[in-house]
């Protein structure tokens, strides 16, 4: 059943038996008045005094590209469950925000419009945050934070020059990914099948001086210390890192290339995982962009060499690897020669050999490597397997073999297994000098400086005596120029920053003389990898944090937001911990304990988006339903993990449950301290139950069902008022104050307004988790029938609510039912829960 029947269901099962209210339900009052008293109450600002355990929640910060939408209000939503259950358990929550806000988007409107990207992008967040705070996040906003502030940013420049100064910093010449729309390099992460991942545009190759972070020195870290987060992040994204980071384990063998047309032998290292298949090797193959096939190609081949170059320029590395491509290439009229046989291997240049992975050079394998066995084919090369798999031989099938094996075909390997032959090679070429074992990353050095002006300066200057000479950290921060806007922003191929020359004139900071600022940016992933560190102290003008504060509130106990960000912005942001650790400025090295990340939010089955006119407004939403009827949809649609599909949603479905809530306190007529445990036991027993059931599903992000079990308790609580011990019951009082305290974490101003009702004082996000009365849990019991073959067999008293496998699982336990099969196996078992197994012999 899908979502909008469900509630439906529920809420037309409910003859409306209320008396016409006193007061009726409006969320628009509600909103107008709550949010200023919960203000004055500070209810959100941690104590931070020590008097309870500490727990930090955050969602990823938004970027301000205009007002709030569909998706933040889900993302948003799901933080604030969780930031409000442990508020209600008793911890002290840090549960703050702020804003991702330089960037490019504001960048290309204040080139639009003719402006300052600041005058764009602070009016978004001003628009963002009066929304949130109509939304009711349980966000401290005493400690909100931008980006692009000149406080902010002093910091990022300052520890830039914390990684400079240890080497983790640095430039250098290389070819880079360019966008040729933006006008600005982008890291590979930022290329998404040869396209920029912001605007679409063919990514293009350039030559070009850029900044790099050395997170490959941490490569091995990054990979360790994921063992941590095991069962606390989604296996996916550990995966997508793993797969990022792509560490493997293989050898260097040295292959002697000839003399000949008229170039000088020399030798070349190759890559490979499986040196249990040189004998298998049947040519070579070096990247054709790399210089290295410049150096070697016979000069009769030179010309073939640069115009085949000169054909895959733009490709990108994606499409150079794909299986799918037919293959191409080019003789470069040399010989290399196998260390292990001595046998001569034709030396081809190709695209699909990366140029910036393993040493740019391979041995190619077509028996076992698909990829080789395509060139192969395609230039008629030999192919000998080397492995007997027991499939069919790769030669006539086409399709390279790559399982488990013996060896054939191959000297002293001959009979060995796999993994036998991979260490007995690789000794081998270690006695002999041919080689060594090696480790080898997918992962490069991350490219952080852009040519844009919406960023932070890179607080470098650049002197021609002194070379590179950091800004003193007392002159920090390097604002950005001002006097830039509208068109001098457009991009030109180099930074605008360089236009500002009274900015980028200055005087050596060693030498006194002249010399220029570096005019780049730095990329926005370097702001938000440390963020939420700041927020543990984002007054503190010392340091880019208080260290006693972060080792306080860090790590992060549970970080929420989108899987887009599963590889780029965490993985940046576990490197600059680590970095930290090692700098002595944090006590930790994972940053984010535990990681949600919500689905999206569909409509009709697509993603919203202009083109398709399928977008749904938030804010229209929230005036048409309320924030709280929004707000409980989006948790109650499914799973966090999971998408909402708004077309299948019921957003009036959830104001009519909201209301229904709410109209419960108007019937309760006990007074505040009325003793509770004299009321109705069956009421209080499906109170108590609720209550641990939620405390359960909340531990494990199931908020969806919480709100499934509320409905029910309100249902109950109803039929006890209208049809039961009647209102005046203590019973009643306290099924009530548990709706409206399990209703805070969802629906904030309903659970307010309902908690005021009942004569309790505000604020009921103090109210505090409700505890349970573990008499009260003794389930319920049913007696279910066992029928073997249509007769009753066996009785079972089982739980009212048992599963069908529990059910199945103890009918077949039945001593009954085994005396009656007498034997005989089973055919099928009908399983009816809680009442009726009916087992079928064959
Ligand atoms: C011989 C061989 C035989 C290989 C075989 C594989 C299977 P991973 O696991 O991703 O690290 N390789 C090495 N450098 C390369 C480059 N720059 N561009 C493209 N391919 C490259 O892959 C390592 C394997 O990929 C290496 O092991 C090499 O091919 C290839 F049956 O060597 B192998
Ligand atoms: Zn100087």
């Amino acid at each position: 059943m899908n979502y909008e029947h469900r509630v439906e269901a529920f809420v037309s099962a409910q003859p409306d038996t209320e008396q016409p209210a006193e007061g009726t339900y409006s969320f628009a009052a509600m909103e107008a008045r709550w949010p200023a008293i919960w203000d004055e109450l500070k209810v959100f600002e941690p104590l931070d005094d020590g008097s309870r355990e500490r727990r930090y929640v955050l969602d990823m910060f938004p970027y301000p590209s205009g007002d709030l939408h569909m998706g933040h209000a889900e993302a948003f939503a799901m933080g604030d469950v969780v930031a409000r259950y442990l508020r209600q358990c008793g911890y002290d929550v840090l549960h703050p925000i702020g804003w991702d806000s330089f960037g490019l988007p504001a960048e290309n409107a204040a080139i639009k419009r003719d402006a300052h990207p600041a005058e764009w992008t602070y009016t978004n967040i001003d628009t963002q945050a009066a929304s949130f705070r109509r939304y009711a996040i349980s966000a401290d906003w005493s400690r909100r934070l931008h980006t692009s502030d000149p406080e902010y940013y002093r910091w990022t420049q300052w520890l830039f020059l914390r990684f400079y100064e240890k080497g983790l910093a640095y430039r250098r010449n290389s070819a880079v990914n360019w966008c040729p729309r933006d006008q600005t390099v982008l890291a590979n992460e930022q290329v998404v099948n040869g396209a920029c991942e912001r605007c679409g545009t063919q990514v293009t190759k350039k030559n070009l001086n850029q900044w790099y972070f050395r997170i490959t020195e941490y490569a091995d870290r990054l990979l360790e210390d994921m063992d941590q987060l095991h069962g606390h992040w989604p296996e996916r994204v550990l995966a997508m890192q793993r797969n990022w980071i792509g560490r493997s384990e293989g050898a260097h063998v040295k292959f002697d290339v000839e003399a000949s047309g008229g170039r000088g032998a020399r030798s070349v290292d190759v890559f490979t995982t499986r040196p249990d298949t040189l004998y298998g090797a049947t040519f070579f193959v070096v990247a054709a962009d790399a210089d290295l096939a410049v150096d070697i190609v016979a000069d009769e081949h030179h010309d073939d060499l640069m115009a085949y170059r000169e054909q895959i320029k733009s490709l990108s590395e994606i499409e150079r690897q794909s299986t799918e491509r037919e293959k191409t290439g080019v003789f470069l009229g040399r010989y290399a020669v196998n260390p292990i046989n001595g046998e001569k291997l034709p030396v081809w240049a190709a695209d699909y050999v990366l140029a910036e992975y393993g040493t740019g050079a391979i041995m190619a394998v077509p028996a076992h490597d698909q990829r080789d066995l395509d060139f192969a084919r395609a230039f008629n090369l030999p192919v000998r397997a080397v492995l007997d798999t027991g499939e069919p031989d790769p030669a006539e099938s086409g399709v390279a073999t790559a399982g488990e094996g013996t060896v054939i075909n191959s000297g002293f390997l001959e009979g060995l297994s796999k993994t036998e032959a991979i260490a007995a090679a690789s000794s081998r070429l270690e006695e002999t000098g041919a080689g060594e074992t090696t480790v080898n990353f997918r992962l490069r050095d991350w490219l952080l400086s852009r040519q844009r002006f919406w960023g932070t300066p890179i607080p470098i200057i650049h002197c021609g005596t002194c070379g590179e000479v950091p800004v003193p950290d007392n002159e920090l921060p390097v604002r950005l120029p001002e006097g830039l806007r509208g068109e001098a922003l457009s991009p030109k191929g180099t930074s605008p920053l360089a236009a500002a020359e009274d900015w980028v004139n200055v005087p050596c900071p060693k030498c006194g003389a002249p010399a220029t600022r570096d005019t780049d940016t730095m990329d926005t992933f370097v702001d938000s990898s440390w963020y939420f560190l700041r927020f543990a102290s984002p007054e503190f003008t010392k340091g880019p944090f208080d260290i006693d504060a972060v080792n306080r509130w860090l790590p992060v106990g549970q970080y929420v937001g989108g899987v887009e960000h599963a590889i780029l912005h965490l993985l940046y942001s576990r490197f600059f911990t680590k970095v930290l650790q090692d700098l002595g400025m944090v006590d930790f090295n994972e940053p984010f304990r535990a990681l949600l990340n919500q689905g999206q939010v569909l409509n009709g089955g697509r993603a919203m988006s202009k083109s398709l006119g399928n977008g749904v407004d938030l804010t229209e939403q929230l005036d048409k339903y309320g924030v709280d009827a929004v707000r409980l949809t989006m948790v109650f649609a499914s799973p966090p993990e999971d998408d909402v599909d708004w077309a299948d949603v019921s957003p009036s479905a959830s104001a009519k449950f909201l209301a229904r809530a709410w109209r419960l306190g108007q019937d309760v007529t006990s007074s505040t301290d009325v003793d509770r445990s004299t009321g109705d036991q069956a009421l209080r027993a499906i109170t108590h139950r609720t209550v641990a059931d939620a405390a359960e599903l909340l531990s494990n992000n199931k908020f969806n069902v919480v709100i499934a079990k509320v409905m029910e308790l309100v249902n109950a609580t109803r039929k006890a008022i209208d049809s039961g011990p009647g209102g005046a019951d203590p019973a009643v009082r306290e099924a009530v104050e548990t709706v409206a305290i399990i209703l805070s974490l969802f629906a904030p101003y309903t659970a307010e307004d309902l908690w005021a009702q009942l004569g309790r004082e505000a604020s009921v996000a103090a109210a505090g988790w409700p505890e349970v009365e573990e008499e009260l849990l003794v389930e319920e019991t049913i007696t279910a029938i066992v029928q073997v073959q249509g007769k009753v067999r066996d009785r079972l008293q089982v739980p009212a609510n048992i599963g069908e496998e529990e059910l199945r699982a103890l009918a077949l336990d039945s001593e009954a039912v085994s005396r009656s099969l007498d034997g005989r196996g089973i055919r099928t078992v009908i399983v009816r829960a809680p009442k009726l197994v009916n087992i079928v012999p064959s």
